[in-house]
């Protein structure tokens, strides 16, 4: 089973669409959720390993993907499989 974090905020349109891709996917229960405006940990973390604090970013397995329709496009194509 993959270790999936999305670290994301609220107000951000991408990161909806990561989320609303999570929820129809049913994959709720299967992604730890990372707030970076919430948690100034979480911000830092993102910081610390990409050198970015862009958001959405999905961490698979500790490798993070940027890009709301690559990471939404991933969940879709590894839905079953998760
Ligand atoms: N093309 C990107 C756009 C992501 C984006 O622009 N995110 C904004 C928030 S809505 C952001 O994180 N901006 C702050 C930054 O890039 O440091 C995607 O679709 O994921």
């Amino acid at each position: 089973m993959k270790k999936l974090e999305l670290y994301y905020f609220d107000e951000c349109p991408y990161c909806q669409l990561v989320l609303r891709t999570v929820a129809d996917l049913g994959l709720k229960d299967k992604v730890v959720l990372k707030n970076i405006r919430k948690e100034a940990a979480n911000r830092e973390k993102l910081m610390k390993d990409t050198g970015r604090s862009t958001v959405p970013c999905l961490y698979i397995d500790g490798v993070p993907m940027f890009e709301s329709k690559d990471i939404a496009r991933w969940l879709t194509d590894n839905a079953k499989g998760l």
